[in-house]
């Protein structure tokens, strides 16, 4: 039940899974909710990807790969390599034991189920304790204006290795997307302290989750502390595309930029 919930941190994958598995061992995981970017979501021969949910779960449960940063350690690839040999395109490598993730929530998600409930499902069962909710059970995908056109996330992020210059990013489907009823409980919780916003990508990660507009809504109705915890230390990113991001959208890098 996420009204116990004392810390909602809104988070994308790596940064914000170091983050909330640091903070799970000073608070109860109980009383934390993880309010993840699905922004990133894709469908991908058939099967429905959410790799910042997984990475939350994996990490959660102990699963992670802390080399690559996604994915699962111990990993093999099997099917990778069997896929290639059929001639299928390999930009995107989905590793044997994290296939059964995908296979079976794609399975139960056609089956009409919701993404927070497998997803709830899915880390109770590998052992996590803390809440992890999809920030909506609506499809939002987030897009990359660039100078080689409109590029998918993934596309640009895995395929294109965030080379094309980004002119801007939208969020297709947030306009009409919900949060999910996790979020909305987490958000409205008697017990509630504070909102932490993870070291995640500001514009990748955090934005798409305040692009449902009642995140937006909920989080300042909220009237408690909410905590931005800079992806910029010392003005420069410790992983990933944001400084690049921030010259190419013209933003000071500096955590006050980001804030404004
Ligand atoms: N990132 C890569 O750079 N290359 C991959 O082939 C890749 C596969 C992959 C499969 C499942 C998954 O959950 C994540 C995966 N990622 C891969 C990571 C992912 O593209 C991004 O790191 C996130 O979307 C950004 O948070």
């Amino acid at each position: 039940m996420t009204d116990q919930v004392s810390i909602v941190v809104l988070t994308g994958g790596v940064g914000g899974a170091k983050l909330v598995e640091g903070l799970s061992r000073i608070v109860d995981p109980d009383r934390i909710c993880a309010v993840v970017n699905t922004g990133d979501d894709f469908d991908h021969f058939g099967l429905r990807i959410c790799p910042d949910i997984d990475t939350l779960v994996y990490t959660l449960a102990g699963l992670a790969d802390p080399v690559r940063g996604w994915g699962r350690v111990d990993e093999t690839w099997n099917f990778m390599f069997a896929l290639e040999q059929l001639g299928a395109p390999a930009w995107f490598s989905l590793g044997d034991r994290d296939l059964a993730m995908h296979v079976l929530r794609s399975q139960r998600l056609n089956m009409g189920e919701s993404l927070s409930s497998i997803t709830l499902d899915h880390s109770r069962r590998l052992g996590v304790d803390m809440h992890i909710a999809p920030m909506s059970d609506f499809q939002v995908a987030t897009k990359i204006h660039t100078d080689h056109g409109v590029l998918d996330f993934q596309a640009y992020f895995v395929e294109h290795r965030c080379l094309p210059v980004i002119r801007s990013i939208s969020f297709a489907g947030s306009g009409h997307a919900r949060p999910s009823v996790a979020v909305v409980e987490a958000l409205r919780s008697p017990n509630l302290e504070a909102i932490i916003i993870a070291p995640s990508n500001p514009w990748l990660s955090i934005d798409p989750i305040l692009a449902v507009p009642d995140i937006k809504r909920l989080i300042e109705a909220a009237e408690v502390p909410v905590i931005a915890v800079t992806p910029l230390p010392g003005g420069r990113a410790v992983k990933g595309p944001t400084a690049k991001i921030m010259d190419e959208l013209g933003i000071e890098k500096s955590a006050q930029s980001i804030v404004d």
